[in-house]
């Protein structure tokens, strides 16, 4: 069983998370084209699996990243139930797909760039951000908790797609600037239907710049199941189109998300430019919490993912390498247990938010539009103050 240290530039882990490809001789055409099966480095029943082309990433690399899933898993788990509680607005909960979330912030070093969606909150997370400052965003008082440029990821983007095309200008100014920034750019299967997912690859590859396109494919997009939104061979397929290596891993294995998108943002920092990393994973709740998934799948097609389970297949490897102790079990579910009771605590705390902030901190100088609806609600909150009908007022009869 191989736990080979593999050559790393640092990030969360501790500079060594990212696996490494072997060199290859394989043709430039070729090197475009994805694996026909994901990579896959452990597999469901926690054994090691060799792959030609990825080492398996060290045994420490592991077991801290493998601390990350339990967290990841503990915040998922607390976001719900803060939602069930009233206490946050949605939340678009990544259980299931936390090997991604954790692996997607553990290859990045510090100066590099994260763009997330919606769902990547625990990526945010993982990258070093508060997660109660992560969370102020869901629980809708805020436009976003937390500063980009502090922690170099940008805000979670709800429109689909729009995060690549930033992404891909924030890699394209590094790149001018002679910059060692590599960013990677998040987003969903369904995203990739979208105009701008077409726009972001074409001017990245065209430009040669470093950025991942990381695609993680549960699918589903809402009730939308992936054969009705591609009939490519793989998501990853669509990087040849545009000049650009696709990769397919494993979703729900770590190991293996490592050594490939650690491959992927080797290869644009030293110049190679972008790639495309798909994921297979799976959805395992709803859309958000107001979506009813029971109407588009069974309890039969959830269930056959669960002995896929991200977590259990981890820590069945680690428990193999007597890596993974009781002590050291119990330290990763005491941190997770730490952070949860902090996101309990902060979620509970009632907080006066100023309605008229809606329209600041946008444009240095709002626009016509923006003035007139910052002077509409500042009337119609007047108004309630007062206990004034709609009617009698000028705002209240447009
Ligand atoms: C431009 C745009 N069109 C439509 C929507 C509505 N919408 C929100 S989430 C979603 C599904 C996205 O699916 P996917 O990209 O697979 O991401 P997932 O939610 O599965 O992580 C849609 C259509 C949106 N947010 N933005
Ligand atoms: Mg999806």
């Amino acid at each position: 069983m191989s736990t080979a240290t593999n050559e790393g530039r640092g990030g969360l882990l501790g500079g060594t998370a990212a696996g490494g490809a072997h060199d290859g001789g394989a043709t430039p055409e070729g090197a475009l084209l994805p694996s026909a099966e994901p990579v896959q480095l452990v597999d469901p029943d926690g054994r090691h699996s060799t792959d030609e082309r990825y080492l398996l990433p060290d045994g420490e690399v592991l077991l801290e990243a493998y601390g990350r899933l339990v967290a990841g898993r503990r915040i998922n788990d607390q976001a719900n139930a803060l939602v069930r509680q009233g206490r946050m607005a949605v939340y678009p909960s990544s259980h299931g797909q936390e090997a991604c979330q954790v692996a997607a912030a553990a290859v990045l070093d510090a100066q590099d760039w994260l763009f997330p969606t919606y769902r990547d909150t625990v990526a945010v997370i993982t990258r070093g951000v508060d997660p109660l400052q992560v969370l102020t965003l869901l629980r809708g008082d805020w436009h976003s908790g937390y500063d980009p440029h502090e922690h170099r990821v940008a805000t979670q983007a709800t429109p689909l797609a729009t995060q690549l095309l930033h992404a891909v200008g924030v890699a394209h100014a590094a790149k001018l600037r002679g910059e060692d920034t590599v960013v990677l750019a998040m987003c969903g299967d369904g995203a990739t239907s979208e105009g701008d997912f077409h726009e972001a690859l074409n001017f990245a590859a065209v430009f040669h710049v470093p950025v991942v396109f990381f695609v993680q494919n549960n699918e589903f997009a809402i009730s939308v199941p992936l054969r009705n939104q591609s009939v490519a061979p793989s998501l990853a397929h669509k990087a040849i189109g545009y000049g650009m290596p696709g990769e397919r891993v494993d979703g729900n294995d770590l190991a293996a998300l490592l050594a490939v998108l650690g491959s992927a943002v080797r290869r644009a920092r030293d110049g190679g430019g972008p790639s495309l990393v798909e994921a297979h994973t799976y959805r395992m709740q709803a859309h958000t919490n107001a979506d009813d998934a029971t109407r588009y799948r069974s309890a039969d097609d959830v269930r056959r993912w669960v002995p896929k389970d991200p977590i259990t297949r981890m820590r069945t490897y680690l428990r193999s390498l007597d890596l993974l102790t009781d002590e050291k079990e119990q330290s990763f579910a005491d941190e997770a247990d730490a952070i949860a009771a902090d996101i309990r605590k902060g979620l509970n705390t009632e907080v006066t938010v100023n309605p008229a902030e809606l329209f600041e901190y946008v444009y240095t100088e709002k626009t016509t539009q923006l003035r007139e609806q910052a002077e509409q609600l500042r009337e119609e909150l007047a108004r309630d103050a007062a206990g004034t009908p709609a009617a009698e007022t000028k705002a209240g009869g447009r």
